[in-house]
């Protein structure tokens, strides 16, 4: 698209395009030029124009591009490939295309803007372009089935980790796939698999995460929060991402080395939002409530129920009272 490829032409220039010079660059007439620049400011990019010079992206450092993530993922040996997309339906849908196209090795979707972002049990992910990191991971790990529920608790360590390495915020992690700031959302993580008998075929781990976000839709308005509504001023999206894969890779290794959670329990523990939080357990064989002391090695919800009975929640909804 037309709008794409100027767009990839202010990046790369950095400085003023002329209008002339991108008239003859993609064949186009001015109007062409200007009405695509008039789409890209549609989608939140602040694109100066000036008599003579022509025009000029601001505030890169905000963006999202093939680019930006091509520099962040140079020197990292973990992913395979990323690929970034202006828009989709959803890039947890993206990844189980490209699983079903090719053996790919990890494999990764950011989009700036999602249309059909999906949460848990079919629940709708706002996904605004030009604020958010919504991104998916294409993994083909070895492990059971019944254990892949615990890479969800390793890509919370990783988000959490990064959120705190690149902006400094006291991110902590709410069991089993929420991260929040001062007890508000921040991030989402939707893990799905496919499996072939009893192996894993692939497993999709979708990351959404509110960074610059100023206001959201009213029926989340009290639940959500973003990076830069606590922080106070706005963050870069990519270091934020090149922080969270980084350590996901190193907590991955770790999980994958000892087949277990225990050498991320304690660090799991420390970040833990929910720990000695009285908890209020969603359990379809009926409610209770207790204290969640911590998380046992398998990944479940160590919760001490009001009637002193120690129990392990494995999945199922947990809220902080
Ligand atoms: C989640 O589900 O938290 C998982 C979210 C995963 C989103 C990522 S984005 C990239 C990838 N592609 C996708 O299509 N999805 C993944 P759950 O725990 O079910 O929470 C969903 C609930 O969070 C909704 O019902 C809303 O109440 C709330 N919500 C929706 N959008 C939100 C947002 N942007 N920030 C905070 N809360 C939100």
């Amino acid at each position: 698209m037309l709008k794409d490829d100027i767009l990839k032409a202010l990046l790369e220039a950095g400085d003023y395009c002329s209008g002339q010079a991108l008239c003859e660059r993609f064949h186009v007439t001015r109007t062409a030029v200007w009405k695509a620049v008039a789409r890209l400011r549609d989608e939140g990019y602040t694109i100066e124009a000036r008599q003579n010079r022509g025009y000029r992206l601001q505030n890169t450092e905000y963006l999202l591009s093939q680019a930006s993530l091509d520099e962040a993922f140079a020197a990292q040996n973990f992913l395979k490939r990323w690929v970034f997309l202006q828009q989709t339906d959803s890039t947890n849908l993206e990844v189980k295309r490209a699983a079903a196209a090719g053996d790919w090795g990890p494999t990764l979707f950011v989009a700036e803007e999602q249309t059909a972002g999906r949460g848990r049990r079919g629940r709708n992910w706002s996904s605004p372009p030009g604020s958010g990191i919504w991104m998916s991971l294409l993994l083909r790990p070895k492990l059971r089935p019944e254990r892949a529920s615990v890479l969800t608790l390793v890509t919370a360590l990783a988000v959490t980790d990064g959120i705190r390495e690149a902006t400094g915020l006291e991110a902590a992690i709410k069991w089993p796939n929420d991260v929040v700031v001062k007890g508000k959302k921040v991030a989402g993580i939707l893990t799905e698999m496919s499996t072939d008998m009893d192996r894993i075929e692939f497993v999709v781990i979708g990351i959404g995460i509110n960074v610059n976000t100023e206001s959201f839709p009213e029926e989340i308005q009290s639940v959500a929060t973003s990076l830069a509504i606590e922080q106070g001023k706005r963050a870069a999206r990519t270091p934020i991402i090149a922080a969270i894969w980084k350590h996901f890779a190193a907590y991955e290794r770790l999980f994958e080395a000892t087949g277990s959670f225990a050498a991320l329990k304690e660090r799991y523990e420390t970040l833990l939002a929910n720990r000695n939080r009285e908890v209020r357990v969603l359990d379809p064989d009926g409610e209770y409530t207790g204290t969640a002391i911590g998380i046992t090695e398998e990944g479940e919800l160590l919760v001490l129920r009001d009637d002193q009975s120690l129990t392990a929640v494995r999945s199922g909804e947990v809220s902080v009272r």
